[in-house]
């Protein structure tokens, strides 16, 4: 069977990690080498639920946490069905943030589990590779003063950075963590090359189901 799919590729990190800059350096990159790609990312604040999420984050209004939370799933199932179809097409996708986020954030709130929180995005197509961009806070604030955004402080930083530790570990996904403090140069030149290499493998499985 000449089944090629496109590879979903999503990028994980704490706030000014560089998650931005990369997808669109990595999209650029394997458009260059004759990979059709695409980027996308989470929250994807333009449909309704999203809008809902975007003003909950410029603290507009609240929501209440597990509302919220199911809030982002829904963002992502909402989107689900153009993703698996773009892969189908042979369209690799760039992510920028994904369930681990989901998961990581509303987790490093007092009294949720992990398990709890990953139960709504269990199913959602898993990546092919998770990049972790890994920078100390210290250097992430040289690179510009939190914004006015709900979770940005240091503290709860530091929390959710936690949390992305314990998601790590899990065997199922194939995660890569990424020196973020290095030139952008550089840290692209590692992450096309996990990239490549995971677009290889992917293109002739089929997608798989996460934390399933
Ligand atoms: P994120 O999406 O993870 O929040 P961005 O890509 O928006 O991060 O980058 C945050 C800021 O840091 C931007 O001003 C960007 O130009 C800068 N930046 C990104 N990568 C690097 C790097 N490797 N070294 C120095 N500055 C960087
Ligand atoms: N975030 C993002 C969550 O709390 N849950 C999620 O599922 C996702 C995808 O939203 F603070 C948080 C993480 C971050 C904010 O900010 C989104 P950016 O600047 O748009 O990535």
């Amino acid at each position: 069977m000449s089944y090629r799919r496109g590879a979903l590729i999503v990028l994980e990190g704490v706030d000014r990690a560089g998650k931005t800059t990369q997808c669109m350096k990595l999209v650029q990159a394997l458009q260059q080498s004759g990979r059709p790609a695409e980027m996308i990312r989470f929250p994807d604040r333009t449909t309704k639920i999203g809008q809902l999420i975007s003003a909950y984050l410029e603290k507009k209004h609240n929501l209440e946490d597990h509302t919220v939370h199911l809030l982002f799933s829904a963002n992502r199932w909402e989107l689900e069905p153009m993703i698996r179809q773009k892969l189908e097409q042979g369209i690799s996708l760039v992510v920028d943030r994904y369930a681990f986020s989901g998961v990581a954030f509303t987790s490093a709130k007092p009294g949720f589990s992990l398990e709890w929180c990953m139960s709504p995005d269990v199913g959602l197509p898993r990546p092919d590779l998770v990049l972790f961009l890994e920078l100390n806070p210290a250097v992430a604030a040289q690179r510009g003063e939190f914004g006015a955004e709900r979770y940005e402080t240091s503290e709860f930083q530091k929390a959710v950075m936690q949390r992305f530790q314990q998601l790590m570990k899990d065997p199922s996904l194939n995660w890569q963590v990424i020196d973020a403090a290095k030139s952008i140069e550089d840290v692209h030149a590692e992450i096309k090359t996990h990239s490549e290499e995971a677009a290889e493998a992917a293109q002739h499985q089929p997608i798989a189901e996460l934390w399933k």
